[in-house]
């Protein structure tokens, strides 16, 4: 793989721009790897990665049916942080932050992560009593977040209407160091440092069944033929329902539509993001200018990647409310994702089963943020049989009554 560099701009310039080559290679799949993953999302990719980077395994493919990052990991609002409640999320949340701050460097390609600082607004006194809880717990957990006071709140976002028709911004939830980055980078990023070290990324190959031997998972089928493998891992957000379905064992989670939408560009008027949970809304703003919205998930299970209707109408009154100035604003486009939302809203990380398969899912609404730490932990479970990062999101927990109960700071309405 050439480095991309500010040289390599510089030559590629003199030269009409002919000389650069596929950031990642497009194979005719092998009949069999020692590792296969199901779906080239974030997740899956930085698995990958982390596979081969951390524990020297390369004989990978990852198999997607469509094009790679074309599903949430394409399709989210992009939003980094880590102030989560419970010990086991803060753990993997805040590795997967402190990855994202040397990201760019470690995959040589500018994921453009911006720490520009995540506010999340409390505007009932319920709200107050939450986030001041989780201040506390983030500070025993090493995560630096910090409750601040509405004239504070006013300072970091001027456009902000803390006075509200409805509910007065009583204060917040700020974490300095969260942010964005820019999605599809990520996606694009991990797949070439992947393919530079020799896996396959097979795009447009759906995984149609699974082939077990007395328990143990040893192919997958798939629109391009059947394919063995020694170890298989499920990371298909959304569909980890179907892809359950044909190992033979069911899960605990549901899928549904959440979406999002962008306005027309503007200049520079706001440079955190914010989310307003009570009215329920969240917004920042592009480095293109738009404003980036989204509010909360349908509340009936689809597969539909659009969204209802009326949700459009309820975030954008909920942000008007907040931040008055959008009101004039054009909206241009609205698309959705399918999410997989699990009961106490935290993932799975999980062996199952059928022996040699895992399983990554129930990121549910926010799992962009968790992809290089989920990368990485999920490539530890697979590499050594166990990993301190994924140790309390087995799926024994539902069994067993162990919850990880993050309703709250899931900040997403489900
Ligand atoms: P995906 O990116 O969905 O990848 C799974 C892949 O599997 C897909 O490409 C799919 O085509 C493929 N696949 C499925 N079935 C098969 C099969 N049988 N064979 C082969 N391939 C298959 N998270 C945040 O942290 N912050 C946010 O601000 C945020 N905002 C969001 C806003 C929206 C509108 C949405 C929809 C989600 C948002 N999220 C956010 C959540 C986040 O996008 C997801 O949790 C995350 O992207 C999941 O990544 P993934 O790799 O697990 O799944
Ligand atoms: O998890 O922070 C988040 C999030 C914001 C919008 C959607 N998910």
């Amino acid at each position: 793989m050439k480095r991309y560099s500010v040289f390599a701009i510089a030559r590629e310039a003199a030269r009409y721009h002919d000389g650069w080559e596929r950031a990642w290679r497009s194979p005719e799949p092998k009949r069999r790897y020692d590792v296969i993953i199901v779906g080239a999302g974030g997740h899956g990719l930085a698995t990958a990665y982390y596979l081969g980077k951390n524990h020297g395994i390369t004989n990978v493919a990852v198999m997607e049916k469509g094009w790679l990052g074309g599903g949430n990991t394409g399709r989210n609002t992009t939003i980094i942080r880590s102030n989560y409640l419970q010990d086991p999320s803060a753990a993997i949340y805040e590795k997967s932050r402190s990855l994202y701050e040397t990201l760019s460097q470690e995959l040589n390609y500018n994921v453009m992560f911006s720490p520009r600082g995540v506010l999340m607004l409390a505007q009932t006194h319920h709200e107050v009593r939450g986030y001041k809880r989780t201040a506390h717990a983030n500070g025993l957990q090493g995560v630096r977040t910090e409750w601040v006071d509405p004239a504070r709140v006013k300072e970091l976002c001027p456009i902000m209407n803390i006075h509200g028709p409805r509910y007065p911004v009583l204060g917040g939830l700020w974490q300095s160091r969260g942010g964005t980055a820019r999605h599809d980078a990520v996606a694009w990023g991990y797949a070439r440092a992947c393919s530079d070290m020799g896996m396959d990324i097979i795009q447009k190959c759906e995984v149609t069944g699974i082939d077990t031997d007395g328990g143990k998972v040893v192919a997958v089928e798939t629109t391009r033929g059947r394919i063995e493998c020694g170890q298989l891992a499920g990371i298909v957000a959304g569909h980890s329902s179907v892809l359950a379905e044909m190992a033979g064992f069911r899960l605990p989670l549901e899928s549904v539509p959440l979406q999002a939408l962008v306005s027309e560009p503007i200049k520079p008027c706001m440079d955190i993001v914010v989310m307003a949970n009570t009215v329920h809304g969240y917004m920042s703003q592009s480095d293109k200018g738009e404003m980036v919205i989204g509010g909360g998930t349908d509340g009936y299970v689809g597969y539909t990647q659009r969204g209802s209707f009326h949700h459009i109408e309820e975030t954008l009154r909920a942000l008007v409310e907040t931040f008055p100035m959008i009101s004039r604003l054009k909206m241009l486009r609205q698309w959705g994702g399918i999410v997989d939302v699990t009961g106490d809203r935290s993932p799975i990380l999980s062996k199952t089963p059928v022996e040699g398969m895992f399983l990554n899912c129930g990121w549910g609404t926010g799992g962009f943020k968790a992809i290089p730490g989920s990368g990485w932990a999920m490539a530890e479970l697979m590499a050594k049989g166990h990993s301190p990062l994924t140790a309390e999101f087995g799926l024994e927990r539902f069994r067993e009554g162990r919850f990880i109960d993050e309703s709250v700071a899931a900040g997403v309405a489900h």
